[in-house]
Formats: C-alpha cells, structure tokens, sequence
C-alpha cells in the first residue's frame, strides 16, 4: 500500500518525517515506495524547519498562518487553529496539485497529535478538503493523545484532545489511535526522547506497508496483504501493535514445529502493545501479517495466528497475510478496528461535556 502523508503541527510533521523515512529504507533496502509523497503545515517555522526527511520546499513544507503568529506557532489556541486551517486549504491543496505521484497512491494518511493547538485544530478541515477533491481516495488518521501528566490541571491539552477527536472522527474513514502515554508506560525515557517514540510508532507500517508492494517472488508470501485487503480492514477508531520473537541461529536451519505456541505468544505480544488501551474484542474488523526468515513461516503457524486472534477478537472480519522477508526474528503485527468503544475516548468525551 502505498501512502501521501500529511502531518500537521509539530508531532504531525515529525510523525510525517518519520513515514518520509521509512519510505527512504524501503527503496533503499526492498526498492519499493511505501509513500508516494510527504506533506506538513505549520504554523511554526522553526518546526517546520527541524525536519530531516520531507522535502525541503515551501509545497511540501507549508507554513500556514504566517499572518496571525509570525510564525511562531499557536500554543495550543486549536479554535484559533481551526480559523487559519479554513483560510488555508487553498494553500493545502496547492502544495499536493503539482504532485503527479498522487493518482499513484492507494490512499492518505493525516497525522496530528491532539493536544496541541494547530494540529489538532487543522487536521479535520484538511480532510474535508482534500476528500472534496480527491473524492475516491480513502483517508485515514491518525493522532497521537498527550501523556497523562500533560492533563493534570491543564484542561486545554484534554479539551483540545476531545475536540480533535470528534472532528477527525467525523471526516476521516479511520482513525488509528497512539497513546503517548502507552509508550510511556512502557519505558519512561521516550518522554523525552521524541524521535525514539515516533519511530516506535510508525514501526509496525513498515512492513504491513511493504507486503503489497513486493514485485519480486521470493518476497512473496501465501497469502499477500494488500491495498484493498487494509482499506476494507481500517475503519472508525483503530489501533495497532507488534509483536516479535527473536529466532536463534540454529533454528533456522530447523523445521518450525506444527502448532508449538509460537502463533499466541506472538499475538499475545502484539496486543500488550496495542496503540491505545482498548478491547479486542470490540473490534469489528482485524488483520494481521506475520513476518518472518521463509522457512519459519509455516501453513500452521499462520493457522495458529488466526485461530487465536479469532478467539480475542469473538466477532472480527479478519484479513492476513504473510511476508517471507525478516532475518533473525518473526513480527506480527496486528490491527483492529472499526472499534465498538474506546475507554480512552469515551473518556475525553466526558471531560468534556463535564466542562462545558
Ligand atoms: N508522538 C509524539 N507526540 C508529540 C510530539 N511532539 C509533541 N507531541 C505531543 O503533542 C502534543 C502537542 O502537540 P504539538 O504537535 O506540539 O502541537 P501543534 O500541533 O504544533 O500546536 P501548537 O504548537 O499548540 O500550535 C502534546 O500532547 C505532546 O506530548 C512528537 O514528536 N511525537
Ligand atoms: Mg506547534
């Protein structure tokens, strides 16, 4: 599958740097696009500045709102936000109409964090715009909520969040969720340690985006995961996570026995680490890919995978692939989504109805 990034604010654009990044490892090392193009807006200059990978012109890098804050960002204003994002979707579109690589994506991905101010407050009137004049393509989210810490007595990091949610929501055919406080909770440093955290998240893309995109047979596995496969899968609130397992040296050269536990401690994994906290079995619609050295993706490992992810998720649709790909290790990833109830959001949706 192969994507336009389009990231917002300033975890949105490191966000879309980091898909920009990963896109450069996938030619270098598979000679395959996983993003066709990178876009971010800003009403930060110094921000838009900072990034590594998208290209460094004023139509992939946009500054918005010049007028309004010099170009010094919104500190966290996302009504004020939401007023230049409609004065700028001209600029928006513009920066994407040169781009002949858009007929050639399968789909857009908007990335924003939610507390902020620009981001959050511009991510769902870019949708709405870009889906006016790209009217077939999908358009998923997806968003990055605040620490906990961020929350205590601020009311406008939570509000913001709330506000965003509901929007993007709203307009976007998905929205994947990734809790920065999941992260947190996991290894404190990535607190601070912001290109640690986005890279973690965008890591489970990499080969999901890949799969479909392979030409060559040997990386082609029983089963691919493709475009059509992930775009009939990703729908309203969504969340992913990985799960791995370091294979020794010598059991490459052995045969994987049938069934011997590894399908449900992988998967088992990939749903401790989830994006947001939530319940599998609230999904309407799942899907995973296991990746893996080729002989170690056996019929019955994969049938091991689906059976278990079958039993948690009770009622899913799910789609599944293979990618005879990895040295050294087996990754699943799993998605679920078109979630029924997200705790996470039901309970911003509270604080804010509780303030208002
Ligand atoms: N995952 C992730 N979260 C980030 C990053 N940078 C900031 N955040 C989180 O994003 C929220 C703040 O959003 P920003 O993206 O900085 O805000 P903005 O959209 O630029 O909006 P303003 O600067 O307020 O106009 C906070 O909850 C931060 O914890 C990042 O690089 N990655
Ligand atoms: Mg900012």
């Amino acid at each position: 599958m192969k994507l336009i990034v389009f990231g917002f604010g300033r975890a949105g654009g490191r966000l879309a740097d980091e898909f920009a990044r990963i896109n450069k490892n996938a030619r270098g090392g598979r000679g395959i696009r996983v993003v066709t193009d990178a876009f971010v807006a800003d009403t930060d200059a110094g921000d838009l500045a900072e990034l590594k990978h998208i290209k460094f012109d004023y139509q992939h890098r946009v500054l918005i709102g010049a007028r309004q804050t010099s170009g010094h960002g919104l500190a966290g204003n996302n009504a004020l936000a939401a007023g230049i994002a409609r004065d700028s979707t001209d600029a928006l579109l513009d920066a994407m109409r040169t781009d002949r690589t858009i007929s050639e994506a399968d789909a857009f991905l908007v990335l924003t964090a939610t507390g902020g101010g620009t981001g959050s407050g511009t991510a769902a009137i870019a949708i709405s715009a870009i889906r006016e004049r790209y009217e077939t393509t999908p358009i998923f989210a997806m968003v990055a909520l605040p620490f906990e810490d961020e929350l205590r007595g601020q009311t406008r990091t939570a509000r913001n969040t709330a506000v965003c949610l509901k929007s993007v929501y709203a307009v976007a055919d998905a929205v994947i969720l990734q809790d920065n406080q999941r992260y947190a909770q996991r290894e404190y440093s990535l607190r601070e340690d912001w290109q640690q955290l986005n890279r973690l998240m965008v890591a489970p893309f990499y080969n999901v985006l890949s799969v479909g995109e392979e030409k060559k047979a040997k990386f082609v596995g029983a089963k691919n995961l493709d475009a059509g496969d992930l775009i009939q899968i990703l729908s309203g609130w969504t969340a992913l996570g990985k799960g791995t397992l370091p294979l020794p040296r010598f059991n490459l050269l052995r045969k994987a026995a049938p069934q011997d536990g590894r399908g449900v401690m992988l998967v088992d994994d990939a749903i401790n680490d989830l994006s947001v906290h939530c319940r599998a079995a609230d999904a309407a619609r799942a899907a995973f890919l296991i990746t893996g050295p080729p002989g170690q993706i056996s019929v019955s490992l994969v049938k091991e995978i689906g059976n278990h992810l079958r039993d948690i998720t009770t009622r899913a649709m799910i789609r599944d692939g293979d990618y005879p790909r990895h040295h050294g290790e087996l990754e699943v990833v799993v998605i679920i989504s078109h979630l029924s109830d997200v705790e996470t959001v039901r309970e911003y949706y509270q604080r804010l109805t509780e303030a208002d």
